[in-house]
């Protein structure tokens, strides 16, 4: 890439992580009953243990986010055409998992893609969103003041590269006098595992499996944080980025309209779920 091409990527790349700005904001929000998990998960790769205690809805792909409210195709919901694609169901598909318990947060998915992409233009550490990654953006506890980042807003991102370089486990959040730091999670404060090919379908498949420790992060970004107990609502987004050989390729907004917290799903903290139970006819 020749230096002039790199500047114009500079500037491009944040109109679309503000793309809620200008467009107008949903008057909906999504609710998402996430389950307190009475087993402790070991962080593995391996989502066995506690997927079925999860929240989970399903299998995402841009099908599904054509008939969401928050849906702008092309700008906040897009996949990208690099000559050689499959069909856009095999571009990306995922199943996302969040629990909590009394210290942590759990984020998993299962995610089918057809290229894993984690080379960024420029190799800046924070620059998550010009590599395969999903970011969850939790806000804690959840507000009605809409910010575009700020006090008490976190994306907690996790770049699907096997060679774990200390960027992999990325905290972008807001305290009460910055709008926007960007830093590695505490190295303290996650456990993170991918495993690709899971299933022998393709190299760029992945589970991931992750904790972050609620305290040293949601009680940074915001002091209103408080430890978690039952009917606590905080908010929620996953945006997974999905670049496949270009600099700023295709990713999903799950949930919220990009930067601006007030399109964030409400997350509400319940208490544990029965797995699903199959009858005998
Ligand atoms: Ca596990
Ligand atoms: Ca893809
Ligand atoms: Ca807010
Ligand atoms: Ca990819």
């Amino acid at each position: 890439m020749n230096k002039r091409t790199a500047c114009f990527f500079l500037l491009i790349v944040p109109a679309y992580f503000a793309i809620g700005q200008d467009a107008p904001r949903p008057t909906e929000t999504v609710k998402i009953l996430v389950p307190q998990l009475e087993l402790t998960p070991e962080i593995d790769g391996q989502l066995s243990e506690w997927k079925d205690f999860a929240f989970t809805d399903g299998i995402w792909d841009i099908y599904r986010l054509r008939h969401t409210f928050w849906y702008d195709g092309g700008r906040r919901n897009r996949l990208t055409d690099h000559g050689n694609e499959p069909h856009p169901e095999n571009d990306l598909q995922a199943r996302y998992y969040v629990a909590w318990d009394s210290e942590y947060l759990y984020f998993g998915a299962e995610v089918k893609d057809n290229v894993n992409d984690v080379d960024a233009p420029g190799n800046e550490p924070q620059a998550w969103y010009l590599r395969d990654s999903i970011c969850f953006f939790v806000e804690a506890p959840r507000d009605e003041a809409p910010e575009y980042f700020g006090h008490g807003d976190n994306a907690f991102c996790f770049v699907a590269d096997a060679t774990r370089p200390d960027y992999a486990a990325w905290w972008r959040h807001g305290t009460a006098t910055e709008r926007q730091l960007e830093e590695p999670i505490p190295a303290e404060a996650v456990s993170y595992a991918f495993e690709f090919d899971p299933w022998g379908t393709g190299e760029a498949d992945f589970i991931l499996e992750a904790k972050v420790q609620m305290a040293p992060t949601l009680g940074v970004s915001d002091s209103r944080w408080t430890p978690p107990n039952v009917g606590d609502v905080y908010g929620l987004e996953i945006v997974h980025c999905d670049p496949d050989g270009g600099p700023y390729g295709g990713h999903f907004m799950i949930y919220g309209t990009g930067d601006d917290d007030a399109t964030w799903g409400r997350m509400i903290l319940t208490g544990p779920q029965t797995p699903i139970e199959r009858r005998a006819e």
